[in-house]
């Protein structure tokens, strides 16, 4: 299997995030996607390919232009306002858009001050942006691409090994760790060539962004096993009433899970949700690929083991698509290339293989 990967990852490398306004250290962080790539390289099974440039194109095929365009200037911003100086080292919002505040009185007008225009653009607290985040998320969304263009070329999967993750990412804002949803920009890029495709997301964390923007349309159906939004962030979005509106009524189907998901249960949801995949007679299929739902994962609160990831992987190649998979969150980075590598040995039908954990 050819694995896309780009080392600029690297560049987006906040130190702290703010969970419920408590400063704790980044989850999200490079020796995650370092640890799959070192397992992977470990195993003959894998090649490793370079990314190929796409340009902007693909990302504003998805995204609003101004967040791009913010995403874009932000650092340049916030370096003038002295950060990186006598300012923290990286750029977040201590004031967010909420849609109460203008309730009734139609649209906020983009703001011009760096800290307003970050508010505007990005919906929580654990997103912080680093000098080089812009560069890291346009490397993960050549990636993306670039592993799509290896399965339109004919290969029957392929994995891009990016970060950060982007499925917590809607057309207009950014957040859940991600700027740009790459997972989406590949799908569309697919659907714009294929005609059908399904995107089957199996994070931990509902993919509220890739929901959002596929939400009206059919021919992109999304899938999404994850913890129920009752308790679980992204909170406001990810619950079973949600499928789709207007020509996508119908093409969205989540299916939240309780606490503490057993391997049994999960496989369960997972062939509820391999069936309807199976019904949209798509010519492709996208993983969003999270590992953040085994057992010992920091933030999340699944009891899944790295043997069940085998046979996850071995049940989505039974729908017998071309399969792009390409790498969302999962935080326990001692089993994280573990895992991955696991998910995709199923994946390719060849046979389970533990190994020690290195270290
Ligand atoms: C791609 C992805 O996995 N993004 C996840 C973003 C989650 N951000 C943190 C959510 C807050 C979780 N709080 C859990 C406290 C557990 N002790
Ligand atoms: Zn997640």
């Amino acid at each position: 299997m050819q694995v896309v990967y780009d080392p600029r990852h690297v560049l987006h490398d906040p130190v702290t995030e703010v969970q419920y306004g408590v400063p704790m250290p980044m989850y999200e962080v490079p020796a995650r996607a370092e640890s799959i790539r070192a397992a992977l390289l470990a195993d003959d099974s894998f090649s490793f390919a370079d990314p190929v440039g796409h340009g902007l194109g693909p990302v504003t095929a998805v995204h609003h232009e101004g967040l791009v365009r913010f995403l874009g200037e932000a650092w340049g911003l916030w370096r003038a306002r002295g950060g990186g100086g006598s300012m923290p080292p990286q750029f977040m919002p201590d004031t967010v858009l909420h849609p109460a505040m203008r309730e009734g009185m139609g649209e906020a007008p983009e703001p011009s001050a760096a800290v307003g225009r970050i508010g505007y653009w990005c919906w929580e607290t654990m997103t912080p942006l680093v000098a080089g985040s812009y560069q890291a998320a346009r490397a993960a969304v050549d990636v993306a691409l670039t592993a799509a263009d290896l399965l339109l070329a004919g290969d029957a999967a392929v994995y891009g090994l990016a970060r950060p993750p982007g499925h917590h990412c809607p057309r207009s804002a950014f957040g859940g760790y991600g700027l740009f949803n790459y997972s989406a920009a590949a799908s569309a890029y697919l659907a714009d060539r294929v005609g059908r495709v399904a995107v089957l997301d199996v994070d931990y964390h509902h993919g509220n962004g890739t929901q959002q923007i596929f939400y009206h349309r059919a021919d992109v159906l999304y899938v999404s096993l994850h913890g129920d939004p009752d308790r679980a962030f992204p909170y406001f979005i990810g619950w079973a009433g949600e499928r789709g509106a207007g020509p996508g009524e119908g093409f969205t189907l989540n299916l939240p899970l309780p606490a503490g998901c057993t391997n049994d249960r999960y496989l369960a949801a997972l062939d509820t949700a391999l069936e309807r995949v199976a019904e949209h007679s798509a010519a492709a299929l996208v993983v969003s690929l999270g590992l953040d739902t085994y057992g010992q994962d920091p933030i999340a609160d699944f009891a899944l083991s790295t043997d069940v990831y085998h046979e996850v992987g071995r049940r989505v190649a039974g729908l017998g698509l071309p399969t792009l998979v390409l790498q969302e969150g999962g935080y326990f980075v001692p089993k994280l290339g573990e895992n991955a590598r696991t998910w995709l040995r199923g994946l390719l039908g060849r046979p389970l293989d533990l190994r020690p954990t290195p270290g």
